[in-house]
């Protein structure tokens, strides 16, 4: 379903074995080089989801090689099979007609939520690359809001997003605001490998180089 211009929900994309996979990888990463924690922002504030990063190492509110704000460790590198996947995400979102040259993402942000984990409505900017990113949800559900790209407030579309699902943002839709306001706890498939929570895994052109 194409849900804004740029914007696609493709439901049930990703099969349960190809989820339990993905899963499996990001548990391997969770336990490091750089462990999986609640970031801690400038203002002081915690995350209440966890995060972990393959590739380059995100920090509010800039990209790093090390994760001088966590253990200092150089990050994951960011394998090739999972670039494919990118691929194989972009062209199912945008079929043949898809504006993307050859989609080479360099950074994965690995997202778990508990039932009571939130986040907030932003807008992802430390990209340098305009280029889509490509959303992987698995376990619970959650509630999507899907905002506009002046503010974060209204209007918004609330989308629910389920073991499998598939979100492409590109185009105009690539800077829009956005957050999680609700994951229900519960509704995940033991198929997925996920017995509780969520996992979310977003796929970026961060476009630093090398
Ligand atoms: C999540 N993660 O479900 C979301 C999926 C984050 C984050 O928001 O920053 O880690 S990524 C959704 C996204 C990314 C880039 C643009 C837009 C949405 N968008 O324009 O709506 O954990
Ligand atoms: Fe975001």
């Amino acid at each position: 379903a194409v849900v804004a211009p740029g914007a696609v929900h493709v439901p049930e994309w990703l099969p349960p074995e190809r989820q339990r996979e993905l899963v499996a990888a990001c548990r391997k990463w969770a336990r490091g080089p750089v462990p999986l924690r609640h970031t801690v922002l400038p203002g002081g504030g915690v995350m209440s989801v966890q995060t972990v990063c393959v590739g380059w190492h995100w920090q509010p509110y800039r990209y790093s090689r090390t994760a001088d704000d966590v253990n200092g460790a150089r990050v994951a590198g960011f394998p090739d099979w999972l670039a494919e996947l990118g691929r194989e995400a972009l062209t199912a979102a945008y079929g043949d007609e898809s504006p993307v040259r050859r989609y080479a993402p360099d950074t994965a942000l690995i997202n778990f939520y508990d039932g009571a984990a939130r986040m907030g409505m932003h807008q992802d900017k430390e990209e340098l690359s305009g280029a889509p990113v490509v959303s992987l949800s698995i376990g619970d559900t959650c509630v999507f809001r899907f905002g506009n790209t002046e503010n974060r407030h209204k209007p918004y579309t609330d989308v629910e997003l389920a073991s499998g699902d598939l979100f492409v943002f590109g185009g105009p839709s690539r800077f829009a605001f956005h957050g999680v306001p609700k994951v229900c706890p519960g509704t995940a498939d033991p198929a997925s490998g996920m017995s509780r929570g969520r996992l979310n895994v977003t796929l970026r052109e961060t476009g630093l180089g090398t």
